[in-house]
């Protein structure tokens, strides 16, 4: 293990410079998009030009060194549904916008100096490693609360925003199939389907029994200055190029964080997102979580 900074290019340098790597998985960045209102110099540094710091120090080691851009459906912004390779971005945050910068720089040391760089535009991917400052997590966990008698009230913001949730594991297992490719390309990866906050609320508490309408707060402190309203992933290139499929579809999620965080919080989970995973994924490390 190496510490490293990304607003440290020396310190980057040193690192690939010494380890040699032979693939790079750029996936840091100050990745959360309300805090990116409160901090949009900071987010540029670390979310922007902290892709720029490791691919220079790619470009300058002079070695073969394949780059991954963690790029994301926020670039998309306020284009309609559904977002594909060609859809145009039009970024609704300082985070957005940032992303989009450091997309355009792997493109750019992709055709100007040859350097195998692809970007992976995600949509949103969870799971229960989610940070608990995210939609969903916050969600989950708070049910859990709830169900544990530790919390009375969720506070939310906008309820209608719609997403397009899938579950992480399986958007990393693409991330490395993307560097395996025989060129460096870019592909927009997603369930294909989208659902409002709203749902994703009413999925949880009736999966554990609760009432939404008696813990459900509306807060405007986490409303956006600028919202992206819907997100839906058209990932054809990547079902026919290779091969991608999405197997754990948005109510599936909903268990299977909601049964995690039941027992984070030391609480029998319902079992039905265990099931799930054991069924989906039986030789996988992640099934088993
Ligand atoms: O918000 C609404 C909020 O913060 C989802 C990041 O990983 O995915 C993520 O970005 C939606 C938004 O994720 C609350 O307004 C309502 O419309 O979970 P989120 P995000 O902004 O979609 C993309 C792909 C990334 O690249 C990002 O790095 O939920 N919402 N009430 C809320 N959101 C939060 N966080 N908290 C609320 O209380």
């Amino acid at each position: 293990m190496y510490y490293g900074d990304l607003s440290d290019s020396e310190q980057i340098s040193n690192v690939i410079y010494n380890i040699k790597p032979d693939e790079v998985y750029h996936l840091g960045a100050q990745s959360h998009v309300r805090v990116s209102f409160e901090a949009p110099e900071y987010t540029g540094n670390i979310t922007a030009l902290g892709a720029t710091r490791i691919l220079e120090a790619i470009r300058r080691s002079g070695n073969s060194i394949k780059f991954y851009q963690a790029s994301s459906s926020e670039m998309f912004g306020a284009s309609l549904p559904p977002q594909s390779e060609s859809t145009p971005f039009i970024p609704r945050s300082p985070y957005a916008a940032a992303k989009v910068y450091a997309y355009w720089m792997a493109a750019n040391y992709r055709d100007g100096y040859g350097i195998f760089a692809s970007n992976g535009i995600l949509f949103n991917h969870e799971s229960p490693r989610r940070g608990e400052t995210f939609v969903t997590r916050k969600i989950t966990r708070a049910v859990a609360s709830i169900l544990s008698k530790k919390q009375d009230s969720l506070f939310l913001g906008n309820l209608d925003a719609r997403r397009d949730w899938g579950y992480a594991p399986e958007y990393v297992a693409f991330m490395w199939k993307m560097l395996q490719n025989e060129k460096p390309e870019d592909f927009v990866i997603g369930t294909g389907e989208s659902h409002s906050v709203r749902e994703f609320v009413d999925e949880a508490f009736s999966y554990a029994g609760l009432d939404r309408d008696e813990y459900i707060k509306i807060d405007p402190r986490y409303y956006r200055p600028t919202e992206v309203e819907e997100l839906i992933a058209d990932s054809n290139k990547a079902i026919k190029k290779l091969k991608w499929k999405s197997e754990i579809k948005f109510k599936e999620l909903v268990k299977i964080m909601v049964d995690a965080d039941l027992r984070a919080y030391g609480l029998e989970p319902f079992g039905e997102g265990d099931e799930i995973l054991k069924k989906k994924f039986p030789n996988r490390w992640w099934g088993v979580d």
